[in-house]
């Protein structure tokens, strides 16, 4: 059983040390633990201080890439090198790698297929209650999207099986935490939590640099999530609310008009409503063109992972 354990870093030659040093050497069912880290364009001396540390295992970007595609390239790494598990840590040692132990164990005794640490959001010091609301909608959100029943969505403290891995695919370069759960939770892939508490926050997050830009960029990837998975939730709710609203002023037309015994001066209802009514209809055909794309991901990831496994299971 082997653990390759994927640290994603820009720039994080300060914090990387402590990181590191508190990986355990040991966990109960795991015969091999590697540490891989992956170097997003760092202009500082992260890499040499990972190989310091004994680090054998590098991706490298001569440019930043991004988070999304950090991770990517980790997991495809990972799995080349005959990963059974991948635990996914930040290299800003925000959470507690001792608990890494915890975090594989459902995985080896087969009862889930990714573990995610639940930070107990609410407990931490340094979010703002504002910080901590967004945190519970976006997460409520999310398991909506999933069908899932996670509390902390947002975590990147997180442990992946080999047969997940080959199954998920995240596109996006930003924000692949909500993501990868979307995904897994509609493919019926079972996902547990596990209660972690974090360490203190040594510096400001990079990934975003304010409140409000998390928010927008979250809720672009949600919204995007549910035309991916669930466009009937979106379009057909639309379709329904406009086409409600469009009987409105049909009905203010019919009235008037058999009142006053003419539909002259009422013919504005009729184009509001007939308005209304189009863009309801656009909407199913919206919802219609979003399902067919959806029929067509399904056959394409099916191929992507029968070309993974070829590729991999060679390793194993
Ligand atoms: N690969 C990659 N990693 C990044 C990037 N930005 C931040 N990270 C890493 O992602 C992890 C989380 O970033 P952090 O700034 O702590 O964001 P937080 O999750 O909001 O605390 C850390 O290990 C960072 O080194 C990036 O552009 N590319
Ligand atoms: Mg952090």
């Amino acid at each position: 059983m082997k653990l390759v354990i994927q640290v994603p870093c820009l720039n994080e030659e300060a914090t990387l040390p402590l990181v590191l040093e508190t990986i355990p050497k040991k966990i109960e069912g795991v015969d091999d633990i590697e540490v891989l880290i992956i170097d997003d364009g760092s202009t500082d001396n992260t890499m040499e201080v990972a190989k310091k540390h004994g680090v054998k295992h590098f991706v490298h970007h001569a440019r930043n890439q991004g988070l999304g595609r950090s991770f990517h390239d980790g997991v495809m790494k990972a799995l080349e090198m005959g990963a059974d598990i991948v635990v996914n840590t930040d290299g800003d040692n925000q959470y507690p790698q001792d608990r890494i132990g915890d975090l594989v164990k459902p995985i080896l005794n087969g009862d889930a297929d990714i573990v995610i640490a639940d930070r107990q959001t609410h407990k931490i010091e340094h979010f703002s209650r504002f910080k901590k609301v967004l945190q519970r909608w976006g997460s409520a959100v999310v398991n909506k999207a999933a069908a899932t029943r996670l509390p902390d969505a947002a975590s990147g403290f997180r442990a992946y099986s080999r047969e997940s891995l080959m199954r998920l695919n995240t596109i996006t370069r930003f924000s692949y935490c909500t993501e990868t759960i979307i995904q897994a939770g509609n493919k019926g892939l079972h996902i547990e939590s596990v209660e972690v508490d974090t360490n203190p926050k040594l510096r400001e997050s990079r990934l975003f640099k304010s409140t409000s830009e998390h928010v927008l960029k979250s809720g672009v990837t949600i919204v995007r999530a549910f035309i991916m998975y669930k466009p009937y939730m979106l379009f057909g709710s639309l379709a329904f609310i406009l086409f409600m609203l469009g009987l409105i002023p049909f009905a203010r037309f019919i009235a008037f008009s058999l009142r006053d015994g003419s539909t002259a001066g009422h013919i504005q209802s009729l184009l509001v409503g007939s308005l209304l009514m189009i863009t309801a209809f656009l909407c199913i055909v919206l919802n219609v063109i979003a399902d067919l794309i959806r029929i067509n991901r399904v056959l394409i990831e099916d191929n992507l992972e029968h070309t993974k496994r070829q590729r991999f299971d060679g390793n194993k």
